[in-house]
């Protein structure tokens, strides 16, 4: 059952501030009530020095931004949604695998949890092919060089008249049951530093690791799909994978087209 939305419990401030370093390293969050998108406050923060791993939750966001000025709704208590400063000190060209690599680390999080999640290509997280997480990533300059704020918004405890569209979905509908936002933030956290940490650390064969372990997660591949891109020009074809640069790789009449997180405007199965 999903709690009755009058008394969803807060995010449980003492507990995220404190989060002890093996459980979640390098992070520190912020909570906080109503705010416009936390990606704006985050950005914000980055601007005036906000350290790598610095982490904003809000009870709701009035204003959540989607890719391309779509919009990302909510209602209060009943989401994740927070956004985390990055430096990268690798070199600004792997920068396009960060949606994906927080695609995968959401996805991952989700199922050590026990839900049954796919990534969607670039960077939406599905259940039972219906969309329960989105990520925004937006690259900033700061006066300590240039940063990336990773926006996450999770649907949790919607109940099914509570949700924008059609096409989305939640924890407590998937499974009965509305989790503790808590745990799955400090899960979603410790699961998105790791393969952060991983993805510094990993050298020039990173992307060629990455690729492997996003296309295992990957719902989009093996698909035929539809991608629209800008302009209004639609590829078609057989999803085939995923190359070392994070791009998806379709397969259509005129052979294999390597396709650009940021050049698509939408990805849809071929049949939808
Ligand atoms: C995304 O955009 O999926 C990125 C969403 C990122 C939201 C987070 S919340 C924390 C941080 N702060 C922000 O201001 N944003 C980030 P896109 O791929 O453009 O998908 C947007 C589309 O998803 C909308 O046009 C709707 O069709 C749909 N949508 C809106 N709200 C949704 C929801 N709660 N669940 C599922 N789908 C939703």
């Amino acid at each position: 059952m999903t709690s009755d939305p009058a008394v969803r419990p807060p995010l449980d401030k003492t507990r995220l501030a404190g989060l002890a370093p093996d459980v979640v390293p390098d992070v520190k969050i912020l909570v906080v009530g109503e705010v416009p998108s936390t990606n704006a406050l985050a950005i914000e923060r980055a601007q005036a020095g906000a350290a790598d791993g610095f982490v904003v939750v809000a009870e709701h966001q009035a204003q959540g931004r989607g890719r391309l000025d779509r919009t990302w709704e909510t209602p209060p208590g009943s989401a994740l949604t927070f956004s985390m400063v990055l430096r990268p000190e690798v070199p600004t060209r792997s920068w396009p695998w960060l949606p994906l690599l927080t695609g995968y680390a959401v996805d991952k999080a989700l199922r050590a949890q026990g839900y049954d999640a796919g990534v969607k290509w670039p960077n939406d997280v599905l259940i039972g092919g219906k969309k329960v997480a989105g990520i925004l990533v937006e690259r900033i300059e700061t006066s300590d060089g240039p940063a990336a704020v990773v926006g996450v918004g999770l649907n949790v405890g919607m109940r099914e008249d509570e949700l924008p569209v059609p096409t989305a979905t939640s924890l407590a509908i998937v499974s009965g049951v509305e989790p503790d936002r808590n745990d799955i933030l400090v899960a979603v956290l410790s699961a998105l530093r790791e393969a952060y940490d991983a993805w510094q650390a990993g050298g020039d064969a990173t992307g060629l690791r990455l690729a492997e372990s996003y296309t295992a997660a990957c719902v989009t591949v093996g698909r035929d799909v539809r991608v629209d891109l800008p302009g209004g020009s639609v590829l078609t074809g057989r999803a085939t994978g995923i190359d070392p640069g994070g791009r998806l790789v379709v397969d259509g009449p005129d052979g294999a087209t390597y396709v650009a997180a940021g050049d698509v405007i939408h990805v849809r199965a071929a049949d939808q």
